[in-house]
């Protein structure tokens, strides 16, 4: 790798997207002529790999189009993250909505090393709400957005933006462990979670032009994001989730033994004693769910220090 020069991959997962595909390659080769462009297709039913791959042989251009076989944004840029070596890498759609011409703002971050992770935000301009027709997803991005905040103590604006770049310090440590659309939430999480610096930029946002689809589906991928809030918390605050189910546990048990003690107060004698069983079971389970966060969270800190270490380890400076 070039010192003075860094090498620049643009990544572009493609699935389905010959409308748009040749405009977006000439967009980016126009806005970064000097960076390698990178199509992953993905087992697209149309013309994709072939216009791609011809045209970044017509326009000299150093990428390629790999192909990945299984299906999902997450595989593609896994395959994509393990087999291409570069400096900064640049993540877009392949379907014109991010403007390429603004690459170059967020790639001067990385290249200066004053972020790990830039993103295009695209909520700030106010154009992704009035371009995007498409209500339950703004809601589904505000919801998860809020609660990731709250969480990390953070100020990110647009957490599932597909349009970032990437230092090279990244990417070669982000374990790639979802498949799908979810991999933007997780590379965000990923980077406040491991404390990378993450830099926002408002950029301008269009809508897919006419007759292009966009592959997202607001219930199956609206379920999704309610996963991934449980997930989030699950993983990265277990305390928080189990602590907090420990708690409804252990009072729905006390609810249940007042009649029970009431019982022994009055009668020294246990009437209800199917409601005795009941809320021994609940605070058996509460106790339970404690344990089980405790236990998460040790281990959750243990795999912290374990990655903090690799990346000393990696020999890789910030
Ligand atoms: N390689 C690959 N790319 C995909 C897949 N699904 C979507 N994409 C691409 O990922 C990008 C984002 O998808 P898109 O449908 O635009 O989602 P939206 O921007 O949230 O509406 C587009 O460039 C898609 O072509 C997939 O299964 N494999
Ligand atoms: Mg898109």
């Amino acid at each position: 790798m070039n010192e003075t020069k860094p090498a620049i991959a643009v990544l572009l997962p493609a699935y389905n997207e010959e409308m748009t595909i040749a405009q977006t390659i000439e967009a980016f080769h126009e806005a970064v002529p000097e960076a390698q462009i990178y199509v992953i297709d993905n087992n697209s039913k149309d013309a994709t790999g072939e216009i791609a791959a011809d045209l970044l042989g017509k326009i000299g251009c150093l990428g390629r189009v790999i192909h990945e076989s299984r299906q999902g944004k997450g595989n593609a840029l896994r395959k994509a993250f393990q087999s291409i070596d570069a400096d900064v890498y640049l993540l877009a759609d392949a379907d014109c909505t991010y403007p390429a011409e603004m690459a170059r703002e967020l790639i001067a971050p990385i290249i200066s090393n004053k972020a790990d992770m830039v993103v295009g935000d695209r909520r700030s301009c106010g154009d992704y709400s009035r371009e995007n027709k498409r209500p339950f997803h703004g809601f589904g991005n505000t919801l998860v957005q809020s609660l990731v905040n709250k969480l990390f103590h953070s100020k990110v604006v647009d957490i599932m933006s597909g349009y970032r770049a990437f230092s090279r310090l990244f990417i070669k440590n982000y374990p790639v462990l979802v498949e799908g659309f979810e991999i933007e939430t997780d590379m965000t999480l990923h980077a406040l979670h491991k404390r990378f610096k993450i830099l926002e930029i408002p950029i301008t946002y269009r809508n897919r032009p006419k007759g292009s689809v966009s592959k997202l589906n607001t219930f199956a991928d609206g379920m999704k994001v309610i996963f991934t809030i449980i997930q989030i918390l699950r993983y990265y605050r277990p305390m928080m989730f189990f602590g907090g189910l420990s708690i409804v546990f252990c009072i729905s048990g006390l609810l249940c033994s007042i009649p029970v003690i009431n019982d022994w107060i009055n009668y020294k004698y246990i009437y209800h004693v199917p409601l005795a069983i009941l809320s021994t079971g609940l605070e058996i389970v509460a106790v339970m769910m404690f344990s089980i966060g405790l236990i998460i969270d040790t281990l959750v800190q243990y795999e912290l220090r374990e990655y903090e270490r690799s990346l000393l380890r990696s020999g890789l400076n910030r």
